[in-house]
């Protein structure tokens, strides 16, 4: 109770004053709330930051202010007084509802001496006022205050005195006050049926809520449902009571946990495994969390997870077969292909038992890279895409956790990106339970050094997320903390985090010494006795089990571990697949590995899909569309009717054809549901009422599968993430991510890097996203023209040096060993085949394609139906079909280039009359490097010189990757010389006339003999 003051100063504090004072008081404030409400009005979201300012705790204080200001306008701060002496605020009727234990404040005349019945006199109004004044401090700040820390040296640096008698002096409370009734006010709950009580029992109530071993982060939320829910589940009597079985079954979960560290650490003494010391409680609180979200209905749990505790998470919540733990220390050859990864980065896939709730679980740990926080959008999109195949709308039966180190958390820009996620309605999975193990440390860096907030969660606050901090060796408290988030999730489905402040036995590894750069806490960790021997000395003291018990439940589970470990000695290899996070049943038996599905399809079904695409809303006279787009369905149902399609036609005709074969297709990126160059128009909005719109590759077929295209938040580190988790998930479904620009893909490099490139070596997971990467060198300046390439083409796996053997098979073999696929398509219909190939392959690959900007609308870049139709397919080259094809002999110049530089080439051949005399070849698909088609090709044009053109700068597009694999594919019998730009830092000139300049030169200069 000594700190109420320091919590009600701060609450009162002239910050605190401001912050109302702001927006009651800024001149045209009640314009500007007028706009904001009129704008309400037309769009609504579905975010809590939508709920009015005035809503929630804030009105109802608003409001108890107004009450106290009738009363007494000196009991108010004085700009309180100012505002309500303006006449401008009035009472709303309906904000503050009176509830079971509320009374207005004429009713108080408790222990005041007032008479009953009679108006209260002003000091018993300023002491009730006070003392709702501290049960909000206490909500507002009693985390500050609470004891979060075991080793109790992170004291939170508040102002203000906090001596007792500090208090009694603030609120002219003395010790005589004590003992008076004070009525509760409608936000506590700490009465439980009791509608007022005692001065000293509400501190003391207050304080055991609010400052002891949980710290309750959450008045920031513009709820007040939410913020009453949470005060209910922290403030009634008795949350904290557990019954024995309780007790013995968080001292037996703690135990393994502490177990399994104590094993690995003696059988593998020198290996490092980051193991949990400090932190354990972190094993039950995970199970806690499940348990209670399963009885709540939950079928499937995803979680994304660091190093730190990842084995023993695998060991203890998932129940991973201990002995192939195990083997992971071994150092054992692999059984299978892949290039695997360490062994506390591997994902795992578990249906099992609940034996609590004695209901089935499917548990999966998604596999994950160093990059520390990299994984959370991954879960969050294998979490989504899972929801929508089971047709959970509301994420009942399938959630998320994120676990994160308190350094990363706060430290990695995707925690942010991830976490403004989870309200868009097509990103949302409906609330994460985000779970930190906070040991006070990353690596050698003390949170002092490591971030600029008071506590490591607080990008939480962002999205309105409650936040329980608690103290990790209060074993009980951190059950109810678990219980309750679960609880939270499947109440409001909206993210909570919970906060474990523990710390860290040893050093940042197992072989890492931690007293070269934190001595003193080391010290104290030392004599820190373990969070199993504290809660096990607690339970025996209060007679809940007896030393023995403790005992032998120990000894039972190092049992447990000896005979997994004398299973694990058997292994003669490790299997990469046992670690497999995504399977996917079914989807590999009785498939012919090398068998490629036709893509092309029925020209009816073209022209339907084509007339559909074409067409407004079934509505249309209700439905007002934009003229523009009147012209632009108009013009599509022109080239339908001449059956030829434009690169917008051409991708409708992939989804259109791909959702009729029941293949789901989602594609999601910044704008692009339009499209940034304005081309696709997939949905389509009525221009005179909000959120009414049309999509009509929704309503291609009445069986089709689900379409779904999004604009997405401005994040590509996160949404790419998102999209290759949900890319996991099955692979029968076409996932595209769109970057706006090709070279804003960089700014999700690690996605890039650890995830689609390495994925499928280092996890033997497979995904078939579609990166879409606008590309091309059109005088737009360093930012807009290149995606690139050149650093794809360089993560490609193919061997420069090394032609594959030829056979009826070699296309497919080569996009069965390589990592992804890169190609740079100029027809819409090869855009059309290769993404309809995502799905024809028998595995699933990653496909990144540069895609055009002007092409969209260029004259020549278009495809007959006839290219789409059945017997078509994707070409990897498109030979030169003029005159110089027709006659190779003839021909004095191969060019061959990839991407929209080749309606430049084109058009400068024709200006300078060499049809026949040059013959363009495009390479389409760039990696896995047509070898045998280069070779082809090369062999028809044999008096040729060859050439490579390209519009990037030389160090970069795809020059440094086809040089070595065109001389593999020629034998190094003939030579391919460079035709480009100069070699440059930056990827485009910023000036327009240096670009045509530039592009004149190589235009001339490939077009030449
Ligand atoms: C993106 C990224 N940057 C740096 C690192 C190197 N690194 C590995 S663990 C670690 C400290 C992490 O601290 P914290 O998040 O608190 O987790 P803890 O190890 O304390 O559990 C760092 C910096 C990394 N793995 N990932
Ligand atoms: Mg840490």
């Amino acid at each position: 109770m000594h700190r109420a003051h320091t919590a009600f100063s701060l609450a009162l504090s002239p910050m605190a004053h401001k912050n109302f004072a702001t927006w009651l008081f800024k001149s045209g404030t009640s314009q500007k709330v007028a706009k904001a409400t009129a704008a309400a009005a037309v769009r609504t979201y579905n975010s809590a930051a939508a709920e009015p300012f005035a809503n929630g705790s804030t009105a109802t204080y608003v409001e108890e202010m107004y009450n106290a200001w009738l009363r007494d306008p000196a009991s108010v701060h004085t700009s309180w007084d100012a505002y309500f002496r303006s006449n401008t605020y009035t009472s709303p009727p309906n904000l503050a509802p009176v509830q079971a234990n509320t009374l207005p404040l004429t009713a108080f005349s408790l222990g005041g001496g007032a008479v009953a019945g009679a108006a209260p006199d002003s000091k018993t109004i300023d002491d009730h006022l006070a003392v709702q004044a501290i049960i909000r401090s206490y909500q507002i700040r009693g985390h500050n205050i609470a004891h979060l820390d075991p080793l109790e040296i992170n004291s939170p640096e508040l102002p203000g005195n906090s001596s007792t008698k500090s208090i009694y002096a603030n609120f002219s409370f003395g010790e005589q006050d004590m003992e008076r009734q004070f009525k509760l006010p409608s936000t506590t709950f700490i009465g439980g049926d009791e509608a007022s009580l005692p001065l000293k029992e509400i501190l003391n109530r207050l304080e055991n809520v609010y400052c002891n071993k949980i710290g309750v982060e959450f008045m920031f939320i513009n709820s007040l449902e939410q913020c009453n829910w949470i005060r209910k589940h922290f403030e009634t009597p008795g949350v904290l009571n557990f019954s024995p079985e309780e007790k013995r079954l968080i001292l037996a979960r703690l135990t393994r946990a502490t177990g399994f560290e104590a094993f690995l650490a003696k059988k593998y003494s020198s290996e490092k495994r980051f193991g949990l010391e400090g932190c354990e409680i972190m094993i039950p609180a995970l199970k806690e969390i499940i348990d209670v979200s399963t009885e709540l209905g939950v079928e499937s749990v995803i979680m994304g997870m660091p190093h730190r505790g990842r084995l023993n998470t695998l060991a203890n919540v998932c129940r991973k077969p201990l002995n192939q733990i195990f083997t992971q220390f071994a150092g054992l050859e692999a059984a299978d292909d892949g290039s695997g990864d360490v062994k506390y980065h591997l994902g795992t896939y578990i249906e099992r038992l609940n034996r609590v709730t004695n209901k089935n679980i499917r548990l999966a740990v998604v596999a994950n890279p160093s990059h520390l926080e990299a994984v959370d959008p991954v879960v969050q999109g294998k979490t989504r895409a899972e929801q929508f195949y089971r047709g959970d709308q509301e994420g009942k039966k399938v959630m998320s956790i994120l676990i994160h180190g308190d350094a990363a958390f706060c430290g990695q820009g995707v925690v942010y990106e991830t976490m403004h996620l989870s309200d868009l309605p097509d990103y949302t999975t409906h609330g994460t339970i985000h779970v930190v193990a906070n040991n006070q440390i990353g690596f050698t860096t003390d949170p002092r050094f490591s971030r600029s907030s008071p506590y490591c969660t607080d990008v939480a606050r962002v999205v309105n997320a409650p936040i329980f901090h608690v103290n990790a060796d209060d074993p009980e408290a951190v059950m109810h903390v678990c219980k309750v988030a679960a609880e939270w999730r499947a109440t409001f489905h909206k993210d909570c985090v919970i906060d474990l402040v523990g710390y860290r036995r040893n050093g940042h590894n197992e072989i890492d010494e931690p007293m070269f750069t934190q001595p003193l806490m080391y010290q104290k960790i030392r004599k820190h006795k373990n969070c199993l021997d504290l809660y096990a000395d607690k339970l025996i003291a209060e007679g809940t089990v007896t030393g023995e018990e403790v005992k032998s439940v120990a000894a039972k589970y190092e049992n447990i571990c000896e005979e997994a470990f004398a299973l694990a000695k058997t292994e003669t290899h490790v299997k990469y697949k046992d670690w497999l996070d995504s399977p996917w049943s079914g989807f590999f038996e009785g498939k012919d590995p090398l068998k490629v599905a036709p893509t092309g399809v029925k020209e009816e079904t073209l022209i339907h899909i084509g007339n559909r695409f074409s067409m407004p809303p079934p509505n249309a006279a209700e439905f007002v569309i934009h003229k523009g787009l009147m012209r632009v369905l108009a013009a599509r149902k022109n080239m339908v009717d001449e059956k030829i399609a434009d690169w917008a036609l051409g991708e409708a005709m992939a989804f259109g054809s791909l959702l009729k074969e029941g293949i789901h297709v989602r594609l999601s990126g910044q704008d692009v549901e339009r499209g940034t160059f304005s081309h696709r128009h997939h949905v389509l909005h009525h221009q005179l009422v909000d959120k009414a719109t049309y999509n009509s590759l929704q309503h291609m077929y009445p069986d089709q599968a689900p379409y779904s295209v999004s604009n997405s938040s401005l994040s590509e580190y996160a949404v790419l993430g998102f999209e290759h988790g949900y890319s996991m998930t099955n692979p029968n479904a076409l996932v595209l991510w769109e970057a706006q620009f090709g070279d804003f893909s960089n700014t999700a490099q690690s996605i890039i890097d650890q995830f689609i490139s390495s994925g499928q070596s280092k996890w033997v997971r497979q995904s078939g996203l579609v990166m879409l990467l606008p590309h091309g060198m059109e005088g737009m300046g360093p930012e807009h023209s290149s995606c690139r390439v050149e650093r794809f083409l360089q993560m490609s796996s193919d061997d420069p040096d090394y032609f594959p053997p030829e056979s009826d098979e070699f296309a497919v073999r080569q996009l069965h060993d390589i990592n992804w696929i890169v190609a740079n398509c100029t027809t819409p219909a090869n855009y059309y085949h290769i993404l309809r190939r995502q799905i024809a392959l028998p595995f699933r690959k990653p496909l990144i394609l540069c895609t055009p900007k002007s092409l969209l609308r260029h004259p020549e870049a278009k495809s007959p139906f006839s290219e789409m139709s059945e017997g078509s397919e994707f070409q990897r080259i498109i030979p030169d079909n003029g005159p110089a094809g027709q006659n190779p002999a003839n021909v004095k110049k191969v060019v061959f280039c990839s991407g929209r530089v080749y309606y430049d080439l084109t058009k400068m051949r024709t200006e300078k009359q060499l049809e026949s005399d040059v013959a363009i070849l495009r390479v389409e698909q760039v990696s896995p490097f047509p070898f045998d088609l280069v070779k082809e090709q090369a062999n028809l044009y044999k008096n040729a010189e060859l050439v490579w053109a390209q519009e990037e700068h030389k160090n970069q597009g795809s020059w440094t990757y086809v040089q070595p694999r065109f001389l593999t594919a020629l034998n190094h019998s003939r030579d391919v010389s460079y035709t480009g730009r100069a070699a440059s830092a930056s990827t485009a000139t910023g000036s327009k006339a240096q670009h045509i300049r530039e592009l004149n030169a190589l235009l001339n200069d490939a077009i030449s003999v």
